[in-house]
């Protein structure tokens, strides 16, 4: 008799987890989430309730739209001290491909974009060796000089604490920190972006971007930028060497320090702190009596605030960790999900579509990401598709994608404010 084949293996449907009901419980009743439960959300086979649950607080928090915004990305050097093994963006003074940019040539390039209609330049670049600080106010200046309207967001913490060096006030701690964010908001810095944040874990850090500031030193920049006003964002780069619970625990560490910068903003809006004041945005419309999320001049807010969290996939190519592979998409899927879900005091969660595609963000977008990020985009620190560092889709490409996604394109500025646009001419809305 011939030997029959042995039946394929068929994956089975994933079932029920048990666990996932007291954490949909917990959801639908806008109580905060633990680090267990951020791990069982990371192990469970059931990704698509993870995902669902992260919709609803999404859809909670904004309804069907989906944000974008017209922005320019300017890295005005790739020379930079470090040499984090993650990063094939950087290099050293003489090697090959190091560039950094004149102040006349940023210049233009914000008058290229405002040209194109962009509201944002999201600067950032290299620890460059030599330039002084005087260089970075400088271009800051020149900058609004050519273009008031522009909203500049800059420098990662990372450099925020180089730049504090070469300013000389490395020996003055926190409050020397928030000299140099004074100055530099003098000249026109309107806000932080979340790079350089990476995971927060003393292991990982000396593993892969020793040399680099720590959690708590990016904690600190940031949190001195909230109390001079500034509005930030916060990024995890993950799927490199860190595993699941550091990622938790770096969204509990955003969440708390959150928790603190809120207090007084939450108190004005009659919103009740939990037992161990934890501030949770993310409940069911009653807990809500005025508004539910801060924006820039509400009553009550008298700082800065974490803004957006945006999970970054490990791109390995041409880094030292080549070796290792890249998160796969299903990861990317559930990463968001569970930043939406923890980040419970965080006002937005970005999928970054440069990093994530425009494919994918489309499917993000039903799982927590009610943001994509910008369309004027020449972007040097990762390649996700094809040749060359020219990444940069139009609006029409992506309201496109946003609606194929089944959500409703609102142009934002870096604020979050409504845009109303006329050809190259934009204004905030009322
Ligand atoms: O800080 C570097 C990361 C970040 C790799 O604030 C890598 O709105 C993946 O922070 N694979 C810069 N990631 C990008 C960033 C950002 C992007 C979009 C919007 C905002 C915002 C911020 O890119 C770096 C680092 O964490 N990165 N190398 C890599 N191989």
């Amino acid at each position: 008799m011939p030997v029959l084949a042995e039946e394929p293996t068929v994956s089975l449907p994933p079932g029920h987890d048990p666990r996932l009901d007291a954490i949909e419980r917990k959801v639908r009743d806008g109580v905060r989430l633990t680090e267990e439960d951020g791990l069982a959300l990371y192990e469970t086979r059931d990704v698509h309730r993870v995902l669902a649950m992260a919709d609803l607080v999404r859809r909670r928090l904004h309804g069907d739209v989906a944000f974008y915004n017209v922005n320019r990305h300017i890295n005005y050097t790739n020379i930079c001290a470090l040499s984090c093994k993650f990063c094939a963006f950087h290099r050293k003074k003489d090697q090959d491909g190091a560039y950094e940019k004149s102040t006349e040539e940023i210049v233009r390039d914000v008058q290229g974009a405002a040209a194109a209609g962009a509201t944002e330049i999201h600067m950032v670049g290299g620890l460059h060796p030599w330039l002084p600080f005087q260089w970075y106010l400088d271009t800051l200046r020149a900058m609004k000089a050519a273009v008031p309207q522009i909203h500049i967001k800059a420098f990662t913490a990372v450099e925020l604490v180089h730049l504090q060096r070469i300013s000389k006030r490395g020996s003055e701690g926190y409050e020397g920190m928030k000299a140099v964010l004074r100055d530099l908001r003098d000249a026109g810095l309107g806000s932080l972006p979340g790079g350089g944040a990476e995971v927060f874990d003393d292991r990982v850090h000396d593993e892969a971007f020793k040399g680099k500031i720590r959690g708590d030193h990016w904690l600190d920049v940031h949190r001195a930028a909230h109390e001079l006003g500034l509005n930030s964002n916060a990024t995890m780069l993950y799927g490199h060497v860190e595993r699941r619970p550091e990622r938790v625990r770096h969204m509990r560490l955003l969440r708390e320090q959150q928790d603190h910068t809120l207090r007084g903003w939450a108190a004005a809006q009659g919103i009740r702190a939990d037992a161990d004041g934890g501030l949770v945005l993310t409940g069911p419309a009653s807990a809500y009596p005025r508004n539910r999320l801060p924006m820039p001049g509400q009553d009550g807010l008298t700082t800065g605030y974490f803004q957006t969290i945006i999970p970054l996939p490990f791109y390995p190519n041409e880094s030292e960790l080549e070796r290792l592979p890249a998160p796969t998409g299903l990861e990317n899927l559930r990463t968001l999900a569970i930043a939406r879900l923890m980040l419970d005091n965080f006002p937005h969660t970005k999928a970054f579509w440069i990093m994530q595609t425009l494919p994918m963000t489309e499917l993000m977008l039903g799982a927590g990401a009610d943001d994509v990020d910008g369309t004027v985009v020449w972007y040097d620190i990762t390649k996700a598709v094809g040749e060359g560092n020219h990444q940069e889709t139009s609006v029409r490409d992506l309201t496109k994608a946003i609606r194929d996604a089944g959500f409703t394109p609102v142009e934002r500025d870096t604020l979050y404010r409504r845009v109303q646009r006329d050809g190259a001419t934009w204004r905030v809305a009322n």
